[in-house]
């Protein structure tokens, strides 16, 4: 599935496995400032999924809405800054794709246990969409489901991997998108779990 993925998606894999090791360590660094925590829907509903963010705005959900913001509810501080390894792969990945300059402004990063998955959604809470959103997959394997502009579309199945960086622009940047559950598993630099890291250009 190098190519064939659709307009505006390039995948480049295991782009970050040299460095995923240098990840790691600063996804510790960030969440020992800005703790994982399992975020409540407007629906009401805790996410399956734990985050944290990095940057000058951090992607929120509770049960006023979705939106960015750049302190953390949780301690009312600034969200810690992107780490400068996350920055040059960002960079390095956007330009891999054709996309010179990029800079991001929020780092999501995801954290997945076991049973942990994110239903079909947008990306649509930043506020310029001809920036790409660069994701990077860290860990344990999981199924991705890549749809279409209508919810209805019907997804396409792709694995992600360890090391695996997709960079989603043009049309494929408002794409419905999701990941199927988390199977257990271990894995000899994330254990029982899978990290994905998305950048973004949020303000
Ligand atoms: C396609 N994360 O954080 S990464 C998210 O594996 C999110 O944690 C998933 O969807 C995860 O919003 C999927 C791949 C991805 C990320 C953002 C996209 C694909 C995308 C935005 C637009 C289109
Ligand atoms: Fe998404």
């Amino acid at each position: 599935w190098q190519e064939p993925v659709g307009e505006g998606v390039v995948v480049l894999r295991r782009f970050a496995r040299n460095t995923a090791p240098d990840l790691m360590q600063a996804i510790g660094e960030v969440a020992s400032k800005a703790p994982f925590r399992h975020m409540v829907t407007p629906g009401g509903h805790s996410m399956s999924a734990a985050m944290t963010c990095a940057g000058e705005l951090g992607w929120v959900t509770d049960r006023s809405g979705y939106r960015y913001q750049s302190t953390d509810p949780e301690s009312g501080l600034l969200w810690p800054e992107i780490p400068e390894s996350f920055k040059e792969l960002a960079r390095n990945a956007a330009e891999a794709a054709g996309y010179r300059g990029f800079v991001p402004d929020a780092c999501l990063i995801n954290r997945y246990q076991r049973g942990a998955r994110m239903g079909l959604h947008q990306d649509k809470d930043e506020q310029d969409f001809s920036w790409p959103i660069v994701s990077v997959s860290l860990g344990l394997p999981i199924t991705f489901q890549f749809g279409g502009p209508r919810r209805s579309d019907k997804p396409l199945k792709i694995p992600l991997e360890h090391g695996d960086v997709v960079v989603w622009g043009g049309p494929a940047r408002l794409f419905y998108h999701g990941v199927l559950t988390l199977k257990a598993g271990h894995h000899p630099l994330t254990g029982s779990c899978r990290y994905n890291l998305t950048f973004r250009r949020a303000g």
